[in-house]
């Protein structure tokens, strides 16, 4: 059994201090080679994809849902090392909240603009951004296949205005222009079952996959209890999450998306869920 804490007090504080926090290896290479032998045989998942296109016409393919399956998606956004993590991090119980799949071909994949997620899910009724994600990396994840790239410790500026600016959705360009001039922008440069938590404050982008590489990547959201959004929106309310051992993720084997899952379609205006 996991500890309630898999966090060490360092990488709590670091959490705190830069936004994010980068754990190489969070998946065995066991589970690793599961979740991309699940995902990439998965046609309902691709079924499901909504291509979300950047301001140059390039597209990802996102599927997100709401609720963790038994398949192995939701094994492991349930597994005691990802929630009592996250739980750490945001210091109170987590829910939840979606998961999505993006998934950026070789050389069609496209951008994402610099974006906090809370800058979309405040609009669900949620009134603190005690919120995070993490991010698992399927594919390794290069410059040049369009990694996640973040403004380091550009969650202490609190919610940026979001919307649409000329061509392009996500946070205000202009403040994010001046944000970049004093933070540093780092590229999170993974290894295939790698994770970084984010904080859903943090202002976050990525380039088109110009590479031949696939780059997919698996993102688990969450909420916290004492956030349960006040009205109720395209995302779940609080719903106690069932976590599980560890163990789950290999008992589980490389199952695709469980049949009765179902799939969320995207709104114009929201590239984040
Ligand atoms: O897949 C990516 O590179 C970024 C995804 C993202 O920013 C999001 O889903 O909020």
């Amino acid at each position: 059994m996991t500890s309630k804490t898999p966090l060490t007090n360092e990488q709590v504080a670091q959490f705190h201090h830069d936004g994010y926090l980068i754990i190489s290896g969070l998946l065995t290479e066991q589970e690793t080679s599961l979740l991309q032998q699940a995902a990439r045989s998965d046609d309902t998942m691709r079924n499901a994809a909504m291509d979300v296109k950047d301001t140059q016409g390039r597209r990802t393919g996102l599927t997100l849902w709401n609720h963790p399956g038994d398949d192995i998606y939701g094994c492991i956004a349930r597994s005691e090392r990802i929630v009592y993590g996250m739980q750490q991090l945001l210091d109170d119980e987590v829910y939840h909240y979606h998961s999505k799949l993006s998934a950026k071909e070789p050389h069609v994949g496209g951008a994402w603009e610099w974006h906090q997620d809370y800058g979309y899910w405040y609009n669900n009724g949620c009134l603190y951004p005690d919120m995070a994600s993490i991010f698992i990396a399927v594919d390794p994840c290069t410059r040049e296949n369009g990694c996640m790239q973040v403004l380091k410790a550009s969650h202490r500026l609190g919610r940026i205005e979001h919307g649409r600016f000329g061509q392009q959705t996500g946070a205000d360009p202009e403040r994010v222009a001046e944000a970049a001039k004093i933070l540093e922008k780092v590229y999170c440069v993974m290894e295939p079952g790698d994770g970084l938590y984010f904080h859903s404050n943090l202002l976050h982008a990525s380039d088109p996959n110009s590479s031949e590489e696939p780059r997919w990547g698996l993102l688990c959201c969450y909420n916290t209890k004492h956030n349960d959004p006040w009205f109720e929106s395209h995302h779940p309310s609080y719903t106690p999450l069932d976590v599980l051992p560890d163990n789950c993720i290999v008992e589980m084997g490389a199952r695709g998306s469980a049949e009765s899952q179902t799939f969320l379609v995207q709104d114009d205006d929201e590239t984040t869920g």
